[in-house]
């Protein structure tokens, strides 16, 4: 088998050779690195393909939900645990489900698609670098940061918490960051009753409104007031929390740390409901989280939970891999 890589390819290794050194020396050790470096490609240009042209999604916007799914993956500093594995990476990993038309077409858009994102990629660079060799001086506040140098950024932020649930919900849905200081932030309004955030570490949320009221609790810590079941995507997974804490902010030998890939999240208004299920977060399926708290809720995958960090001075067993 071969891979042929593109000029898209080409970046994507380049990238993760030196952003994910680890990662990549271990790919290369299984042999498995032209393969999963080709899949990358592949999966970026095939959601590219279908953001733009299926859901008319405007270019740049597809292309911030995208470009750190598969290709350019943040650093191992950042991020040591990704939501899946490159080794394993295949066609079936996508943004969701929606089947992707004709292969035989596909060839020659995605070559055309990542064509379009390079030279996108270039332009912006490219302007950003303009403005810096102009000397402009950065704008200091207020208005004048969002319309000039905090657009993009803004942009960026809005393309983040978008990333957490189906463009579907998320392109009409209200985008609102949490600042460093826990005080929320709109970044725009939304139509559709839905609220996608990124919390303060950058971890992306689209909410429902039940789970609107029960994060006010939550961050508030006060009863959260959940009426209907509430549905929450977290696509992205997060960084890790505790399974017993709500408000740990670290892994402790005993508060059960654990780091989630790609998942929904269920309340309920009778937190007996959940009763039947699980709390064990390697069981196989969804668990409860929090369970016996105000905050308790179903935490359900949506792919295979990722390999967890080994936890300091505790006796959990070692996550089993595959
Ligand atoms: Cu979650």
């Amino acid at each position: 088998m071969d891979f042929p890589l593109g000029s898209l390819g080409l970046q994507i290794k380049a990238h993760w050779k030196e952003h994910r050194p680890k990662m990549y020396a271990e790919l290369q050790r299984e042999g498995k690195l032209e393969e999963s470096v080709h899949a990358a490609q592949e999966l970026t240009g095939e959601t590219m393909y279908r953001l733009t042209v299926e859901e008319h999604l405007p270019h740049d916007q597809a292309w911030e939900l995208v470009r750190e799914e598969w290709a350019f993956l943040p650093s191992e500093e950042d991020r040591p645990y990704l939501p899946f594995d490159p080794a394993t990476l295949s066609s079936c990993h996508r943004l969701d489900s929606t089947p992707i038309p004709r292969r035989r077409t596909m060839r020659k858009t995605i070559a055309v698609v990542a064509g379009l994102l390079i030279m996108a990629g270039w332009t912006v660079a490219a302007q950003e670098k303009a403005q810096t060799d102009k000397g402009e001086p950065k704008a200091k506040s207020g208005h004048e940061t969002m319309a000039k140098g905090g657009e993009g950024s803004s942009a960026a932020k809005i393309a983040r918490a978008m990333s957490a649930a189906p463009p579907s919900i998320s392109k009409n849905a209200t985008i609102m960051e949490m600042t460093a200081d826990g005080q929320m932030k709109q970044l725009r309004a939304g139509t559709n009753g839905w609220l996608c955030m990124t919390e303060a570490d950058g971890t992306p949320m689209c909410l429902d409104k039940e789970w609107q009221s029960w994060a006010d609790g939550w961050i508030n810590k006060k009863d959260p007031q959940v009426k209907n079941i509430g549905l929450a995507y977290m696509l992205k997974g997060d960084k890790g929390a505790s399974n017993t804490d709500p408000y740990a902010t670290k892994s402790t030998p005993d508060n059960q740390w654990v780091v989630s890939g790609p998942h929904v999240m269920v309340i309920v208004p009778d937190p007996a409901q959940l009763d039947a299920l699980p709390t064990d977060p390697q069981n196989g399926g969804p668990w409860v989280m929090w369970k016996g708290t105000k905050y308790a809720h179903i935490m359900m995958p949506t792919a295979s939970m990722p390999k967890q960090p080994a936890a300091k001075g505790s006796a959990a067993k070692p996550a089993e891999k595959k």
